[in-house]
């Protein structure tokens, strides 16, 4: 078989995986997502890669009963979460001034009433970039959190248990959240070398001295 033939085999084969959505909770397909920060909805380990949540939350005109969502996940050992991408966002009014709230806590459970124990929380919706846009970086944004009160993180989250919730209070909106998760990079043998040699050069230091 010409080498062209097989390359373009194995481009074939790595086209699917390279373009794979992972899990995905459609609420028109899997269901409503709780509203109870107590008893989220469970959806266990993330799958590597892009994890998508879509639906609806809060009310149109904000009447009650709004209408929030609450999942609990699982980042997997060996595996971090990189990404939560804002991928949709509309407002059923047609409004582009909507800001709707979210938070993260570590563990099986958020409290609505007491931000204290969120590990983040902070606005998002239209214009959060100062531009008119939609700031698709969701996990940006709880990064430079908590808005309001709660213990704060840097950079991506480790693997754990988290439960997310989202609110939004005076109109009905629909999204589309995309929980990205990657493999902790490993460190390379070559700066596992680089390691090695300063390590070796410090202690022929501490020798000489
Ligand atoms: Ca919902
Ligand atoms: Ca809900």
């Amino acid at each position: 078989m010409p080498v062209s033939r097989i390359l373009a085999i194995l481009a074939a084969l790595a086209l699917p995986f390279g373009s794979v959505q992972a899990l995905t909770w459609d609420e028109t397909i899997n269901g409503e997502l709780s509203g109870d920060g107590n008893a989220p909805t469970l959806i266990g380990i993330l799958d590597p890669g892009v994890n998508l949540f879509s639906g609806t939350m809060g009310a149109l005109g904000g009447n009650p009963p709004l209408d929030a969502d609450v999942w609990n996940f699982t980042i997997a050992a060996g595996y971090y979460l990189t990404g939560i991408n804002l991928v949709d966002y509309s407002a059923q009014s047609g409004s582009l001034a909507n800001e709707s709230f979210m938070a993260i806590a570590n563990g099986g459970t958020i409290d609505f009433n007491d931000p204290l124990g969120h590990l983040s929380n902070t606005l998002w919706g239209y214009g959060q970039d100062g531009f008119g846009n939609i700031y698709v970086d969701l996990l940006a944004l709880l990064d430079a959190g908590p808005q309001f009160a709660g213990i704060g993180f840097d950079g991506p989250l480790p693997s754990g248990n988290y439960t997310f919730w989202i609110q939004e209070g005076s109109d009905q909106v629909s999204y589309g959240i995309e929980f990205v998760t990657a493999p902790v990079p490993v460190p390379e043998p070559g700066s596992l070398l680089l390691l090695g040699v300063a390590g070796m050069w410090s202690l022929r230091r501490r020798r000489r001295r």
